[in-house]
């Protein structure tokens, strides 16, 4: 049996959130784990396509998502949440509708310049051109957390093998 927990990925675009959850997710279902993947750029075409990217938007965003992850916790789920979520605060308030340890912040940890040579989206050629503003990383702030529970460097890790400092992370602190 486990406990369950959620796993919220930060970090920049293209960084590799979804990446690691996606890989995470199966490896947790080869463990007979159930989980649920919330995807900020999946979610903003739903229950947050009211929402844009200002900072009052994007802390609506977070909020959102954990409050519909802490519904996955309540019923024995471990939610999967890969978000930016660029500002301290809003991982924080995040943070406060769990109980201790129920919260596990793992910062995807990529140098914007390798982001920025992966783009596989074309986003942030984009920003660079000027065709989009306020991108995280180019003329918005990203803030890297300060004391997250796992840190995964997707620059210079294989994806296997940041999926398993999470489950070692999470075995360790008795989720799994
Ligand atoms: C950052 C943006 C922006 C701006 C569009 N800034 O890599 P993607 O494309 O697929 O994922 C990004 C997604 C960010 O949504 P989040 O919900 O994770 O953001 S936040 O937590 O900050 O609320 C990116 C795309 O949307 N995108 N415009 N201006 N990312």
């Amino acid at each position: 049996g486990h406990s369950s927990c959620v796993v919220w990925l930060t970090g920049l675009s293209g960084s590799g959130k979804s990446t690691i959850a996606c890989a995470l997710e199966l490896a947790l279902h080869e463990r007979g784990v159930r989980t649920y993947l919330l995807d900020g750029d999946n979610l903003r075409h739903g229950l947050n396509r009211d929402l844009g990217f200002s900072a009052d938007h994007r802390a609506e965003n977070i909020r959102r998502t954990a409050e519909v992850a802490k519904l996955f916790v309540d019923a024995g789920v471990i939610a999967i949440c890969g978000l930016i979520s660029p500002y301290r605060r809003d991982r924080e308030a995040a943070r406060a509708l769990f109980e201790p340890g129920e919260f596990v912040e793992v910062f995807v940890d990529c140098p914007v310049e390798v982001c920025k040579a992966r783009d596989p989206k074309g986003l942030y050629r984009r920003a660079l051109a000027g065709e989009i503003k306020g991108f995280t990383g180019i003329d918005d702030p990203y803030e890297p957390p300060h004391d997250p529970d796992v840190v995964v460097k997707t620059d210079r890790t294989p994806i296997q093998a940041c999926v398993k400092a999470i489950l070692h992370h999470l075995e360790e602190t008795g989720r799994l």
